[in-house]
């Protein structure tokens, strides 16, 4: 299967030069760590970008969380992406008609489309919100996500949910580049026509914890092994498990990505070799 080869064999096969770019990425880094910066102030968010910065292949934003939000923070932001080679990813979460997830992404404060390499969108509207966001991010070279399943306790994207959006994903592989989901999903809910052997989805994965089992509020985490050796998924989605409630401590945030960072990439190692 495509998974089992290393990321730089399949970056070499992507379409999508943000999928190819991410691929290279983590095998450049030796990284499969993304990190979800999510706290409320500008000065913790960039502070923790720049101590992370090493040890990601990707960073993950809610840029609408932060509470101070003015535009330069962006530039800040990029030059942060380029100081320490990684890729960028809102986790906006589009989930509306084609033409309001075309303006929400192009448009409004935070113009996402002009600096998120990667974002991503509920399937639940149908193939138009593909279509929406694809007339603003694909012209930029930008990938999509679908999420094809969540982390939650009681998440209703399972069954044959999760397949349409798989069907959705291959009839536009132009701009879809893959999936937050918990397992692989190449070849998921595929007819006999689709030509599907050489399949190759990315699959992000959030609800990845060494420490915890979950949160108060139905988050559910997983190890790193269990996400990347097990379920066969390629980046690990790290937020609380890194920078715990003190976004201050820097030095123990360094130290946990440093952490996760070689459990996920010896679990991806281990994929390699079995
Ligand atoms: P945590 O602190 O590692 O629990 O943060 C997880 C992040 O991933 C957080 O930003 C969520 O919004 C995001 N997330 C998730 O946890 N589960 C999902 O299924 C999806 C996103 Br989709």
């Amino acid at each position: 299967y495509p998974y089992q080869q290393s990321y730089a064999q399949r970056a070499l096969k992507q379409t999508n030069s943000t999928a190819k770019l991410l691929l290279e990425t983590m095998e450049r880094k030796k990284s499969n760590l993304a990190v979800s910066v999510d706290v409320t102030k500008t000065k913790d968010f960039l502070a923790i970008i720049d101590v992370v910065g090493p040890f990601v292949c990707l960073i993950k934003t809610h840029i609408d969380i932060l509470e101070d939000f003015k535009h330069d923070l962006i530039q800040h932001l990029q030059d942060l992406s380029v100081k320490h080679d990684f890729l960028i990813f809102e986790d906006r979460k589009f989930a509306d008609i084609g033409n309001t997830v075309a303006l929400q992404y192009s448009s409004g404060v935070h113009k996402i489309a002009s600096w998120s390499h990667i974002t991503n969108a509920h399937p639940v509207p149908g193939p138009s919100i593909i279509a929406g966001l694809s007339s603003v991010g694909l012209p930029l070279g930008r990938g999509l996500l679908l999420l094809a399943e969540m982390s939650t306790k009681g998440s209703l994207a399972t069954g044959s949910y999760t397949e349409n959006a798989v069907r959705m994903a291959r009839a536009h592989r132009d701009f879809v580049i893959g999936f937050i989901a918990q397992r692989r999903m190449d070849g998921v809910g595929a007819t006999a026509e689709d030509a599907v052997e050489d399949e190759d989805f990315l699959i992000l994965t959030p609800g990845v914890g060494l420490d915890t089992k979950g949160d108060a509020m139905g988050q559910q985490y997983r190890t790193p092994k269990e996400v990347v050796l097990d379920s066969g998924c390629d980046v690990i989605i790290v937020g609380r498990g890194i920078y715990g409630n003190d976004p201050t401590l820097i030095d123990a945030i360094a130290a946990s990505a440093k952490r996760y960072m070689a459990e996920g990439w010896a679990a991806y190692l281990e994929r390699l070799s079995s």
